[in-house]
């Protein structure tokens, strides 16, 4: 391989972009289309074209750089996302951006000219936070979200997705889309402890668990905490606790890797001396299987039904999105596994917990992704953290992916 990975480079970069929304506690909260969202894509803009590519941003901001190659052919892309969830980690999404931008790097202080054009992709909204669902920009891309349901989505304030990426200056034209490419990879943290516990540093990734996302909203009765007697009351916090529990009790009894979470709550009128009136909380659960998700939420509204009865308060149900399960393409994830051994980068295979733009690339392109190790398996936190050498190992594995599949690969779409 006449191309390597320039480790100092690598790691002034990455922390470089932590210091772009950085928390107090090592974190960074990079929220996606605000102003620090906004000042990574400048960076990244700048990086790119002084790496020789030339950036184009599509209808929904998602950043496109491109490095020509010998031959017209579909481009290799390489893709992840800045955007960051509240008090995260530095790695989850820039991991991927900025392992590929030193791939760029490496490549041309080889003097090497791919075959294919190599695509360096910063997708739009991963995180899903902000903004919900998650995986917007690469969803958009594929077709599966309409961009214009898309741009509509508001956050907490009511500000509209739309008009904040106008407001930073990084909507572009339909036609600067990713297309289908020749192959699609994607370097993340693992975000889960697989790797960590066997004591291993890069990760094959099969495929993608299922994931869906519920809101919830519980409407009960607002009324004096003193007098009412409990019989009487209609409690929509009290209501919620028994909701909680249930999505706890069926992610539990389901056995791993199936898992349950509540994490966004909002309560009404929330003071001390009022028995509450309304609750808006989220539901998300992941399964490897398309009907055991579907299980999941019919057990679910079950139970919401039987203890809105039961308390006389109304419960709404959204299922507002569901990611299926998705298989990666086996040329790929081979390609990915013979890449670590040639690297020598110690791996096994593993599907992943967390969402990836690469399940959205891969209704597109033949698609792979690399994990790194993440510490006690620890992400979504200001704790997130993977060591440099397990670093160096994955942007090396992606490094010998690019350059194996440009040469076997030959394109299903020119
Ligand atoms: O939700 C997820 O799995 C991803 O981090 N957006
Ligand atoms: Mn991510
Ligand atoms: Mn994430």
């Amino acid at each position: 391989m006449p191309a390597s990975v320039n480790r100092e480079r690598l790691l002034k970069t990455i922390d470089d972009y932590a210091r772009i929304g950085a928390t107090d506690s090592g974190g960074v909260t990079r929220l996606a289309l605000s102003e620090d969202d906004g000042r990574a894509r400048e960076r990244f803009a700048g990086d790119v074209t002084g790496a020789g590519l030339e950036l184009s941003a599509d209808d929904f901001g998602n950043m496109v750089a491109r490095r020509e190659g010998s031959e017209v052919l579909a481009p290799i892309q390489i893709g992840s996302h800045l955007d960051t969830v509240r008090r995260g980690g530095r790695f989850d999404g820039a991991l991927g951006v900025l392992g590929g931008l030193e791939v760029i790097r490496a490549f041309n202080d080889a003097g090497i000219t791919t075959r294919h054009p190599v695509d360096l992709i910063n997708w739009t909204n991963e995180e899903g936070v902000r903004f919900e669902p998650a995986m917007m920009g690469s969803g958009v891309a594929c077709g599966v979200f309409d961009r214009e349901w898309a741009c509509d989505r508001t956050d907490l304030d009511g500000v509209r997705l739309g008009d904040e990426l106008r407001r930073i200056g990084f909507q572009g034209e339909r036609n600067n889309r990713p297309p289908t490419g020749a192959a699609y990879l994607e370097l993340h943290i693992e975000q889960g402890p697989v790797l960590d516990d066997a004591d291993i540093p890069v990760g094959i990734v099969e495929g993608i668990v299922g994931i869906t996302w519920i809101n919830v909203r519980i409407l009960g009765q607002a009324d004096h905490a003193g007098p009412s007697p409990m019989a009487l009351r209609r409690d929509a916090l009290a209501a919620a606790a028994e909701i909680i529990l249930v999505v706890e009790h069926l992610a539990s009894e389901s056995g791993p890797p199936v898992v349950g979470t509540v994490g966004r709550f909002d309560l009404e009128p929330n003071i001390i001396n009022t028995i509450p009136s309304q609750v808006e909380m989220s539901v998300d659960f992941r399964h490897r299987d398309a009907e055991g998700l579907k299980r999941l939420v019919d057990r679910l509204i079950e139970s919401a039904d039987e203890i809105e009865t039961r308390r006389g308060v109304d419960i709404q149900l959204e299922r507002f999105w569901t990611s299926p399960p998705t298989a990666f393409d086996a040329r790929i994830v081979d390609a990915v596994a013979l890449a670590a051994d040639a690297v020598g980068a110690q791996s096994r295979r593993l599907w992943s917990g967390a969402g990836h733009d690469a399940k959205y690339a891969a209704e597109m392109t033949p698609t792979g992704m690399i994990f790194v190790r993440s510490r006690g398996g620890l992400s979504h936190c200001e704790q997130e953290f993977s060591e440099s050498d397990d670093i160096v190992a994955g942007v090396a594995t992606l490094l010998q992916t690019v350059f194996a599949l440009d040469a076997s690969l030959d394109s299903i779409v020119t």
